[in-house]
Order: C-alpha cells, then structure tokens, then sequence
C-alpha cells in the first residue's frame, strides 16, 4: 500500500523534478513529509506568488515544468499571477494546491475558495485529484499538457484527505519524447516560392523561438539563407552567432529606428510569433507579405493576419525550408545599410558621463561586466523597453523579460531560478524602485540559498512608466511618486551586501566587484528617465522618416 502524497511525490520524481518551490499550508502536511524522504529539495519561499515565478522560470529555460506548491484558498490565490505569468508566456509549469478534504468537512467552508475555477482561465488545465490511485496518471498527462506545443501551466489541487489516503501500489507512467510533425511539403514548397519570389524578405523572431530547443535550428537556419532578421522583445537571443544579419529589436510597434527595416521589407518570416506579445508591427492593408512559422497556428488579430502558414515542427519545418532557399536569395544591399544606421542610432548616448545615469548608459555598463552567457533578468518598468531596443544578446535566452503578461516583480524571482540553473554564470537582476518591492522579500531567499547573485535598482522614485506615459498622454504630473527605503541598509538587514552608485563611472565597477564577490548584492543607482521623452517620443517621431 502507498499514500497518496507518497505516490504524488514519486510520479514527480518519474518526471525527473529536483525542486518544488513554495509555501506549504496545514493540508500540505502529508506531501511535505513525503517530500522530505524524497531527493525533491523543497525550497520555502516567503511568497507565494515568487515561488510561481520561479517555476515558470524553470519551464521558460529548461523546457520542463517548475513545480510550486501551495496551500489552500489564500496561498492558491497568491500563484494566480504567476499561473497567468506562464499561460500568457507559454511557459511549463505545475501548480499543486491543498485543499480541505472532500469526504469530510470538519471545518466547514473555513477559507474554501473554489481555487480550480479561479486557475481554469489561467493555465492550460485545472484538476481535482479525487482519488489517491489516479495519481499517476494525472500527473503524467499533466507534464505532457504542460510541455507540448503551446506550453503553460497546469493546475493540480490535491485535497488533505487525498493526500494521506493509502492505495494499492499504483504503477507510475514513464515519460516519452514529444515529438510534433513537420510542415506538409506543400506548405513548405508555398513558402519558399514567396521568399524566393520577394526582393526584400526579412526575418522576424517572435517569443516561440525562445524555447530552448531551438536554439541550434534557427540559427542554422540564419546562417544557410543569410536572410537579415530582427526580434521581437521575447524573441530576444534566440540566435547564437549570425549577428551581422541582425537590425534590431522591436520593442515599440511602430515607428522605431527598426521600423525602418521592418517598412523597407516586401516579405516577413514571421518564426514563433505569438500575439501575446505587445506588437512587434502592425499589419495593415498594405504593408509586407507575411508568412507564420509555428508549431500552432497563428491568432489571426487585427494587426496580425498572416497570409501563410508553416505549421509544425519548427526546427525540423524550417531545415526543409532552408533546403528550398538556400544560395538561391539575392541579398538586399539596402538592409546592411539601414541595420547600420539603426545600430548606430540605438548606441549613441551609450556613454554619456551626466548623473543621475541615462537608461542607454546603463544598459552600456551592463553589457560591459555580463560575459556572453551572462543572463540579465528584468522586472517591468520602463527600463524595460531601453534593454530590450539596445542590449545585443549573443547567446540565447540571456535576456529574460516578460512582454505577455508584463508583471511587475518577476525580476528577482526569475532571477533566483537563473542562478540555481546557472551557478557558474553571472546572473544580473534589473528592476525599478517599484518592481523589485513588490518581491523584494525573496532577497532572503536568495541568501539562504547561498546564491551568487546581483540585483541592480534603478531608483526614480515612482512608478516610472506609468508617469512617462502619462506625461506622453499630456496629463498633469500627479499620483505617481513614492520615496524609498535606504537600499544598502535593506540588503544588510538580510545578510547582503548593499551598494549605492554616486557617479556614473563607478556603475561598471560596483557591478564588476559584486560579481567578483560572493553572495547576494544589491546595487542602487539613481536614473535619469527624461530620456524617455527625449528619445522615446520626440527623436523618434521626428527623425525616423530620415533613415527610411
Ligand atoms: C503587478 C503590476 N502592477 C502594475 C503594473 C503597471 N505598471 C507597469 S510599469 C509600472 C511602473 C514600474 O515602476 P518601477 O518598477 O519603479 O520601474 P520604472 O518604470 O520606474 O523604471 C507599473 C505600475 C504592472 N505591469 N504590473
Ligand atoms: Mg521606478
């Protein structure tokens, strides 16, 4: 006979997960004792909705699902954000709840909420588990909604008297590779013909091309046809090597220096776009022939109607593709043109001296201490939108921001989960003053961990997004600003190290000694955001006719 718990946290071992993360509540009791005779390391966190993160994070980067775990009511609750964090950027995850027991109700409806319909609209699947012998089978097929094609979260709510109920020995399902079918060759004879038939095709790497496992593909695929691309925000760093062809990223969704190159294109390639992300262009009535390449089909939207498709596989789809087109193309001489003055464009200011420090400094300085697999993971604020048009990424997924749900106070959790992947590489955390209070708690995570790990605060003062945009909305400057706890004494007051940046040549530096030390440091430093306007709003609207 085996208990339920027992059997819940072998089907997790059989699906080969090291680390549960969370906060376990009373109706957990029966799974934290089954987990503490497992190899699963349980890793407290002092948020719910961190632990998610984290998880997610662990999907985003691995290919396979993080598993959180909470209690009941108020701590299922607190994953909600993170459950939609992973639905909206397609990354694998398992949530597992308690629940009060369902044969009994010794406690009435004390903090009952009905978790499983408030998780269905935001994961992939939401289910009861009613009976300690289905186990293994629900968790099997949970893992494999989770991973396949479009990945996201899935939730399991395990109630108490489930937990602990004893069972025959119910045999545990062996995982399988997933493998999807490639393109059909009509599809892929179609779209060579358009490429082959268009002057100026231009790649687009969408969010989907950031999954792990196609790293080796689609930069191979870069390579064979020497077709210039750019990125979407999620797309970012999903092409090892090839970064001659690259002209940017789009992190507006319109008239950016980029744009230039995405208006000269008759033809885009659009690779794993997903249309949760803010669009990277807009279609419209005119405008370039588009082709979709994915392993689902696109969403047709008002500003994203493709007008062919190459479904399937997307390695596998886009290597019979190259087969097609290869040293058949003509390359367009005017992209090189324009990529130059894009990237040029994009650089200036980047080593401006004025203090406090401009956005494209910091970016500047960043770069500068994070070796080529060094992975900077960003909170949401509007540095966001600096790191995505101006950091160069040269190794896949070393760039970790979130365009779908776009949540504030991912930054540090994201983070943390990057360095327990990583531990040999520096793993930057960038948030806003905002941001990083919204998980800032999990500095004692991190430090309990032992982690090597740098979390760089860009203080404003408020929320500096919000006041850009309403400042660009012509609204009085109003309801936005908030004042700050010291941040050197915070990081002391968890066992961190603090650093408060006071000139602007001393960033790269501070950054460069954090790294070089151990343990978990903070780094504060003061930003200049009227570069938002300057550059965001009024070069931008003046001067990208002149590129075109
Ligand atoms: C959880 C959540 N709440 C609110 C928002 C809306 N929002 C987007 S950016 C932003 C301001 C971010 O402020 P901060 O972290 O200080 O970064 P800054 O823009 O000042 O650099 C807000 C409130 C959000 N995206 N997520
Ligand atoms: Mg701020």
């Amino acid at each position: 006979m085996t208990k339920g718990s027992d059997l819940l946290v072998a089907a997790l071992e059989n699906e080969g997960v090291e680390r549960i993360f969370g906060i376990p509540g009373e109706e957990n009791l029966h799974v934290v004792e089954s987990l503490r005779k497992s190899k699963i390391k349980l890793i407290l966190t002092r948020h719910e909705q961190a632990a998610a993160f984290m998880a997610a994070t662990h999907g985003r980067l691995t290919g396979r699902p993080g598993v959180c775990i909470s209690t009941l009511g108020p701590g299922a609750l607190n994953l909600s954000t993170g459950a939609a964090y992973a639905h909206l950027g397609a990354m694998p995850m398992i949530l597992i709840t308690g629940q009060k027991a369902i044969m009994t109700a010794k406690q009435a409806r004390f903090q009952i909420v009905d978790v499983i319909a408030a998780m269905r609209p935001l994961t992939k699947m939401a289910r009861q588990i009613i009976s300690a012998a289905s186990i293994p089978a629900i968790v099997r097929d949970s893992f494999r909604v989770a991973m396949e094609e479009r990945p996201g979260p899935v939730h399991l709510e395990l109630p108490e008297d489930v937990a602990g109920e004893q069972t025959q020995n119910a045999a545990l399902i062996p995982p399988h590779p997933i493998e999807l079918p490639v393109a059909p060759p009509a599809a892929l004879d179609r779209a060579a013909e358009m490429i082959l038939k268009a002057q100026r095709p231009l790649i687009m790497l969408g969010a989907a091309s950031s999954r792990p496992k196609l790293v080796e593909p689609l930069s191979s695929f870069v390579r064979r046809t020497r077709i210039p691309f750019f990125n979407t925000q999620m797309g970012k760093g999903s092409v090892t090597g090839g970064s001659n062809l690259y002209v940017g990223t789009a992190a507006l969704s319109s008239g950016d220096y980029v744009h230039s190159a995405i208006d000269h294109a008759d033809l885009i390639l659009a690779i794993g776009h997903d249309t949760v992300e803010k669009p990277p262009f807009l279609m419209g009535p005119k405008g370039p022939i588009v082709i979709h390449v994915g392993c689902t089909s696109a969403n047709v939207e008002q500003v994203y109607f493709p007008h062919a498709e190459v479904i399937g596989d997307v390695g596998a789809s886009l290597a019979l593709l190259a087969d097609r087109i290869e040293g058949k193309l003509r390359p367009d001489p005017a992209f090189l043109g324009l990529r130059g003055k894009i990237l040029e464009r994009i650089t200036q200011r980047a080593e401006d001296g004025g203090f406090p420090v401009i956005p494209q400094r910091i970016v500047h300085d960043v770069r500068q201490v994070m070796p080529e697999d060094g992975m900077v993971c960003l909170d949401n604020g509007m540095y966001k939108i600096w790191f995505a048009r101006n950091y160069r990424t040269h190794v896949a997924n070393t760039l970790l921001l979130d365009n779908a749900l776009a949540t504030m106070g991912a930054g540090l959790p994201s983070a943390i989960m990057a360095a327990l992947l990583y531990p040999r590489r520096r793993v930057l955390a960038v948030c806003g003053d905002g941001g990083f209070m919204m998980n800032s708690q999990e500095i004692e995570t991190a430090v309990r961990l032992g982690l090597n790990l740098v979390v760089l605060i860009l203080e404003d003062s408020a929320y500096g997004m919000i006041r850009w945009k309403q400042a660009v909305d012509k609204f009085p400057d109003w309801g936005l600003t908030f004042s700050n706890p010291d941040f050197v004494r915070y990081a002391e007051s968890y066992g961190a190290t603090g650093h408060r940046v006071k000139r602007t040549e001393d960033l790269v530096p501070t950054l460069d000694a954090a790294f070089k030390d151990t343990g978990v440091h903070l780094v504060t430093v003061p930003v200049d955001y009227a570069e938002n306007t300057r550059v965001l709003v009024e070069e931008l609207q003046g001067r990208v006719p002149e590129l075109a």
